[in-house]
């Protein structure tokens, strides 16, 4: 009934710059639009979101998806789903080029920097987790993270654009394990400034792939890779950072418009750790110019 979910829903902070835990959510119930807002609004102001105790098959996971944008289909094909091929498998049985499991994404990231328009969020549904525990997914808020950093360092990463394509000058990069076989929606190098702003919020966050950067405008990729090594000494505090730990029927949602992400090594590869994934609500980056209008009218 129109009215009743929104009056179920609960929503609490867990930390002051990042993370809140959603209750009472049934996407199979169809809401309105007040509904859409609570949740994306809360998105945009936690950064991330831990949606408790859903049940999803691909299909369901879809249909919770699309209240925060449309998905979109993920850069490596292989990994979809058959029966849904906007959810993609993450997995830790996905072997390397020798034939080895590997720790994916245990670096910060933002997800698919590579495209022209990004997706705005990345959502995740434990299928399965490693049985002795860990399989942790850790959210990192770029935008407390920008504000934290000296006015000099603000103004050298603001005038820094970064270039990104599949293969960065990192050796960290799912694409170098992979050895990349697979066949590639989009690999064309894409440039967006290292600082954004959030369309919605007008603040300004770091924005990039460590793994798919290849150098900033104007400087080698070691040089670049260099800066932003120094960038995330200086930024990544722990207060920043939400750390989760899974447990089966959670959704997790991030704003990829103001956050970088990873997984941590913190469980035994021997055991399977196995999600679903979508991206989706493309957009394309607000300009420096879009920047300056907005000032303009605040
Ligand atoms: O496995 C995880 O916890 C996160 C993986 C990741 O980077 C992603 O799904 O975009
Ligand atoms: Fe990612």
């Amino acid at each position: 009934m129109k009215g009743d979910l929104k009056l179920d829903i609960t929503i609490r902070k867990l930390s002051k710059y990042i993370g809140a835990e959603v209750r009472g959510v049934d996407f199979s119930k169809p809401f309105d639009g007040e509904v859409k807002n609570i949740l994306n609004n809360a998105l945009t102001e936690n950064v991330a979101l831990v949606i408790k105790d859903q049940n999803f098959d691909a299909d369901m996971f879809v249909n919770a998806a699309c209240v925060f944008g449309k998905p979109t289909r993920q850069n490596f094909t292989k990994f979809a789903c058959k029966e849904q091929p906007m959810v993609s498998y993450v997995s830790n049985t996905f072997k390397s080029a020798e034939g080895k499991r590997v720790y994916h994404s245990t670096y910060w990231h933002s997800d698919h920097v590579n495209r022209q328009e990004p997706p705005k969020y990345t959502a995740l549904y434990a299928l399965e987790m490693p049985a002795s525990g860990g399989g942790d997914t850790g959210v990192f808020n770029t935008s407390a993270a920008f504000e934290s950093l000296s006015a000099g360092w603000q103004k050298k990463l603001k005038s820094l654009r970064g270039i990104h394509g599949f293969k960065g000058s990192s050796k960290t990069a799912v694409s170098h394990k992979l050895g990349v076989s697979q066949k590639l929606i989009e690999d064309i190098p894409v440039t967006h400034d290292l600082v954004r702003q959030h369309p919605d919020t007008g603040k300004l966050a770091i924005y990039l792939h460590q793994g798919k950067l290849k150098n900033f405008l104007g400087m080698q990729g070691k040089e670049s890779q260099e800066l932003i090594s120094k960038v995330f000494e200086l930024t990544l505090k722990p207060e920043f950072i939400y750390r989760h730990q899974w447990q089966l029927g959670d959704m997790l949602i991030w704003d990829n418009r103001q956050s970088m992400h990873q997984s941590y090594r913190d469980y035994k590869l021997s055991e399977t750790r196995t999600l679903f994934r979508i991206i989706g609500g493309s957009e394309k980056p607000l300009s420096r110019l879009e920047e300056a209008k907005n000032a303009m009218r605040t």
